[in-house]
């Protein structure tokens, strides 16, 4: 493909797939039906890199799976979508897994707490079970270690090298970088998970392997406590992924690079995104 097709195959994949839409719990396949099944397994594609600026119209973002949790999904329903609701997206390169989360929120409720207390305010967690151990208690071990990473909305404008984290299984030690950003519906996150994180764990993505892993939104809208709380997987019916990781669902690394410089995968993708129009 010359330069000219791939800059205007870029332009029209950009424009159909910019923004993800909300919609009741679902999953949006992506690149080649990579995505999974919702609250059971989203499906990684890799070796994949983002730009870690808050910013998720990265090539990858576009053709990742994205999964939708709506506003009733969780121990905490919310009212209506523009309340409360998230979509997320992870893929990985060789060093990080980089989660995208676009959180809908009516308003944000940032810095109230400090960040260990976070999930009393605006945030989100990524959890990790890198053994896919799935054991009862959080275990401790170098290679198995368990951590719930909180990602408050205050980070809005910090160091991406240093935010403020919080989480159980010392989620704030575990390496991650995080962007936050406030948008015109509530605020994204764009987060990479270090693969190597010394004395916790040192994850080597290969075809089909899984980790435990998790996504939730906390959404504080008049301060205090939490108002709402919003959970991915199926599994954690009653909040306790935060101590327990039988709780979490499964990520499933597919090694599939998201690229259109191949022909034959530009027409599948234009095939596949015609067909769900
Ligand atoms: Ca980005
Ligand atoms: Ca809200
Ligand atoms: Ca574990
Ligand atoms: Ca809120």
């Amino acid at each position: 493909m010359d330069l000219r097709c791939r800059i205007v195959a870029i332009a029209v994949l950009t424009t159909i797939m910019a923004v993800p839409v909300f919609a009741a719990n679902k999953v949006e396949p992506g690149f080649q039906g990579v995505g999974g099944k919702f609250g059971e397994v989203y499906e990684c594609a890799f070796p994949n890199s983002v730009k870690l600026d808050g910013d998720l119209e990265d090539f990858a973002w576009q053709l990742a799976g994205w999964h939708f949790v709506d506003n009733k999904t969780g121990t905490g329903p919310a009212p209506n979508e523009a309340d409360a609701s998230i979509a997320f997206a992870a893929v990985a390169d060789d060093k990080w897994l980089y989660v995208a989360i676009r959180v809908k929120d009516d308003k944000i409720v940032r810095g109230e707490e400090p960040p260990g207390s976070s999930w009393k305010d605006d945030s989100v967690e990524i959890y990790i079970d890198p053994n896919h151990g799935e054991t009862a208690a959080y275990e401790t071990k170098n290679g198995n270690w368990d951590s719930q990473i909180t990602i408050p909305a205050d980070n809005i404008g910090k160091d991406p090298k240093k935010p403020d984290l919080g989480g159980t299984g010392d989620g704030a030690t575990t390496g991650t970088e995080v962007v936050v950003v406030e948008t015109a519906e509530g605020w994204d996150v764009e987060a990479a998970v270090p693969l190597s994180s010394k004395g916790k764990w040192d994850i080597n993505p290969t075809d089909g392997m899984v980790i435990g892993f998790n996504i939730h939104l906390n959404d504080d809208d008049d301060g205090g406590d939490r108002d709402h709380k919003l959970i991915w997987s199926k599994k954690d019916v009653d909040d306790r992924s935060w101590t327990d990781t039988t709780r979490f669902a499964d990520l499933q690394f597919v090694n599939l690079q998201l690229s259109v410089d191949a022909k034959g995968k530009l027409t599948t993708q234009w095939a596949r995104m015609k067909a769900n129009r």
